[in-house]
C-alpha cells in the first residue's frame, strides 16, 4: 500500500492543475526550489519539469512588472532522481523583493523571494533547536512559547554500568551528569555525535563574532553578554566534560536501557546509565575539547581558567586513547538505544582528527608524528572526521608547508569531484551514491560546509556555488518539494521522528529542526508497515522519503544534522 506525504499531495494537486500534455514524463512535479529564498548576491536556480518551452519570466509581485525573460536549460537528467529536467537561472536579478517566477506550460508558479540576510530567520531557528532539545531544564514560556514544557532527565543519578566500571567507579556508582541536548528525537546523548555537533557550532562562532554577539536567541541566557550561541554550546559542553572519566576516558553515552515510548519526556523516569568508555568518542573529545579551549580563550575574562580546563581535559583525553586505541564501542547487555559505532572502524579518521587539533592548540610537533593525509577528504560525518582535521591544519599558521600543501591539494580534489556531480546531476546538486544514507540531508549540509571551507583556502566561485545549490536542495530544490527544515518555507516535515513534536499535542512540530532525509535504506520498514500500516516507496534514492512519525530512518531529526546546516546558514548570510 502506498501513501502519499502531505507534500506529495500537494505536488499531485499542482500537477493536476498543469497542463499535463506539456510535461514530458520521469520529470519534476513541478518548479522546485528554495523556499526560504536567496541573498542578493547569490546563484538563484530553480529546477522547472521538462516542458516544451524554452521560456521563464521573473515578476515583481509588487508593480506586476516582468523585471528578468530568461530562457531554460536543456534538459538533463539526474540518476538519483530518476528525473530529466531543466533549470532556470535567474541570479542576475538582485534586487531584494517577492517575485513569481513562471514558465509556460506549467500552471503553478513558484514564489522567490530576495533579500539581503534572507537566512538570518533559518539560522536562528536551527540555533533555537538545540534548546527545544534541553535536557534537565524546564523551558519556560517566556523562551518556549507554545512549546513549553517540564523539566526532564535531571541526570542527577545517572549509574555506571558494568561497561563502564572500574575500581574507583565500581558498577551502580551513581553520578551526577546533568545538562546536554536530547540526541535527535530519542533521550539519549552520546559523546560522539556530540562530539561533531559542538566542533561544528564552535567553528560557526568563530567564524562570526560579530553575527553571533548581536544574535538573540530569546533563551535563558540571553543578554547576559556572551553570545547566546556560546550559551547554548556550553548547556552541551559542560555534560561532555562530566562524561570524562577519572582516567581520561570518555563513557559513550548516557542513556536508559531501551529507547522511551512515544511520550513527553518529563512522563519518563527509567534508570539512566553510563556504558563503556571507547576510542572514538575519546578521540572525538579530544578534538572538540581542543578547540574549545582555543575558542573559550577569548572569553576568558567571562570564564576565567575554563580555557585551560579544557586543554587539560583534551590532553587528558589522547593519554587514555594512547593507552587504549582499539576500544570498539560494543552495545552492553540489556541496552538497545544508539550505538554511533562503525564495524571494522580502524579510527584512523578519529585519530587523524584529534592529532590535528592537539598539534594547532599546543604546537608539539609529537601529535603530528603518525599524522597520515588521508587519500581522500570525505564529507564530514560523525563516522568520517578527516576532514575536520584536515581545515584545521590547513588553517593554521604553523603547519609545516608540504604538510599543509598535500592537504590543499587532497581538499582541492574533493572538492573539484563535488563540482563536477554538480554539473552532471539535472537538478545541479552535488548529491550521489553514498551521500543517499541515514541523515542524507546533513551530508549535504556537510558537503556544503566543506565546500565553503575549502573555498576560502583555495578560492573557486564553481565551490560556493555547488555549496548554494546544496542549501538550496534542502530547502527545496528537491524532487520531493520540501524544505526539510521545520517550519521554514512553504511545504516542510509535519511529522518528524521527534517524541516531543509527536505528542506534545501541538500540530506544528518544533521549528528549526533539519529532517534526515531520502535514502534506500528503509531501515524503519517494519516500523511503519507493521506498527503503524503505512508504508513508502524506497526505490528512488533521493525520493524514498516519509513525512510520517515512523520514518526514523528519513524523518528523525539530529543535533549533528542541524549543526552543519547552522554552519552554512551563518557562512551564507
Ligand atoms: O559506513 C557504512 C558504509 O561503509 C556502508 O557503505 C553503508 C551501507 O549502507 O553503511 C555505512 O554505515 C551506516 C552508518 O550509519 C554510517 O553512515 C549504516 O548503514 C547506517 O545504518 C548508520 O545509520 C546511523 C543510525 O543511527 C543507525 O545506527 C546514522 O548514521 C545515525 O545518524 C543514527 O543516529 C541515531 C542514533 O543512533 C540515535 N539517536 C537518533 C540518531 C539519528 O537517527
Ligand atoms: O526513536 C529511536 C530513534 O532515535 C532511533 O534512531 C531509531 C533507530 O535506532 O530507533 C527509534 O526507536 C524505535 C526503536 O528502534 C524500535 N521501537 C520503536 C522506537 C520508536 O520508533
Amino acid at each position: 500500500m502506498r501513501t502519499l506525504s502531505l507534500a506529495a499531495l500537494i505536488t499531485a494537486a499542482t500537477l493536476s492543475a498543469t497542463s499535463l500534455s506539456a510535461i514530458a514524463k520521469n520529470t519534476a512535479a513541478g518548479i522546485v526550489a528554495n523556499q526560504v529564498g536567496f541573498n542578493s548576491q547569490s546563484p538563484k536556480v530553480a529546477v522547472v519539469p521538462n516542458v516544451a518551452s524554452n521560456d521563464f519570466t521573473l515578476t515583481d509581485k509588487a508593480t506586476g512588472r516582468i523585471v528578468y525573460n530568461g530562457k531554460l536549460s536543456a534538459p538533463k537528467s539526474w540518476s538519483e532522481a530518476k528525473e530529466t529536467v531543466r533549470l532556470a537561472d535567474f541570479s542576475s536579478v538582485q534586487y531584494p523583493g517577492e517575485y513569481t517566477l513562471s514558465v509556460d506550460g506549467i500552471a503553478q508558479p513558484f514564489a522567490v523571494t530576495i533579500d539581503e540576510n534572507v537566512y538570518q530567520e533559518a539560522l536562528s531557528g536551527a540555533i533555537k533547536y538545540y534548546y527545544f532539545n534541553r535536557n534537565s531544564a524546564a523551558l519556560q514560556k517566556e523562551h518556549a512559547g507554545i512549546y513549553h514544557r517540564p523539566a526532564s532527565h535531571p541526570d542527577t543519578t545517572v549509574y555506571v554500568d558494568a561497561s563502564a566500571a572500574t575500581p574507583e567507579r565500581p558498577v551502580g556508582t551513581v553520578l551526577s551528569l546533568p545538562k546536554g541536548w536530547f540526541d535527535a528525537g530519542d533521550f539519549s546523548k552520546y559523546i560522539v555525535n556530540s562530539s561533531i555537533t559542538v566542533h561544528t557550532l564552535l567553528r560557526a562562532l568563530d567564524n562570526h563574532p560579530a553575527l553571533f554577539a548581536k544574535l538573540n536567541l530569546n533563551i535563558p541566557e540571553s543578554n547576559n553578554n556572551i553570545p547566546d550561541l556560546l550559551d547554548e554550546i556550553l548547556w552541551n559542553l559542560d555534560w561532555m566534560v562530566s562524561m570524562q572519566d577519572t582516567d581520561g576516558g570518555l563513557y559513550h553515552k548516557l542513556t536508559a536501557k531501551r529507547f522511551e515510548p512515544v511520550a513527553m519526556p518529563h512522563t519518563q523516569y527509567k534508570p539512566r546509565f553510563v556504558v563503556q568508555k571507547t576510542t572514538a568518542a575519546t578521540l572525538d573529545y579530544a578534538a572538540t575539547l581542543a578547540l574549545a579551549s582555543r575558542v573559550i580563550a577569548q572569553y576568558e575574562e567571562q570564564f576565567p581558567g575554563r580555557a585551560e580546563q579544557y586543554r587539560a581535559a583534551a590532553l587528558k583525553a589522547w593519554d587514555w586513547a594512547e593507552e587504549n586505541p582499539n576500544v570498539l564501542f560494543e552495545q552492553p547487555e540489556g541496552f538497545r538505544t544508539g550505538m554511533y559505532r562503525l564495524d571494522g572502524d580502524d579510527y584512523k579518521d578519529e585519530w587523524a582528527w584529534a592529532r590535528a587539533e592537539l598539534f594547532v592548540l599546543t604546537g608539539k610537533r609529537k601529535f603530528l608524528k603518525g599524522y597520515e593525509v588521508a587519500n581522500t577528504a570525505r564529507t564530514p560525518e560523525w563516522s568520517d572526521v578527516e576532514t575536520l582535521g584536515m581545515l584545521a591544519l590547513a588553517n593554521h599558521a604553523k603547519t609545516p608547508s608540504s604538510l599543509k600543501q598535500q592537504i590543499l591539494d587532497t581538499l582541492k580534489k574533493s572538492a573539484d569531484t563535488w563540482v563536477k556531480q554538480a554539473h552532471s546531476s539535472g537538478y545541479g546538486v552535488a548529491m550521489f551514491g553514498r551521500d543517499f544514507r541515514w541523515g542524507s540531508n546533513g551530508v549535504a549540509a556537510n558537503k556544503a560546509l566543506a565546500l565553503i571551507d575549502i573555498n576560502k583556502l583555495v578560492p573557486n566561485p564553481q565551490y560556493l556555488e555547488t555549496a548554494q545549490a546544496l542549501v538550496d536542495y534542502i530547502l527545496g530544490r528537491n524532487p520531493n518539494g520540501l524544505s526539510y527544515l521545520t517550519g521554514f518555507g512553504e511545504n516542510t516535515p509535519m511529522h518528524p521522528h521527534h517524541r516531543v513534536s509527536e505528542v506534545d499535542g501541538i500540530q506544528a512540530p518544533i521549528p528549526g529542526m533539519l529532517a534526515g532525509g531520502p535514502h534506500k535504506g528503509y531501515q524503519d520498514k517494519k516500523e511503519c508497515n507493521v506498527k503503524y500500516n503505512v508504508d513508502y516507496d524506497p526505490s528512488i534514492p533521493s525520493k524514498a522519503y516519509f513525512d510520517h512519525w515512523c520514518s526514523y530512518a528519513t524523518n528523525e531529526v539530529a543535533i549533528n544534522w542541524n549543526a552543519a546546516l547552522v554552519y552554512v546558514l551563518a557562512e551564507l548570510n
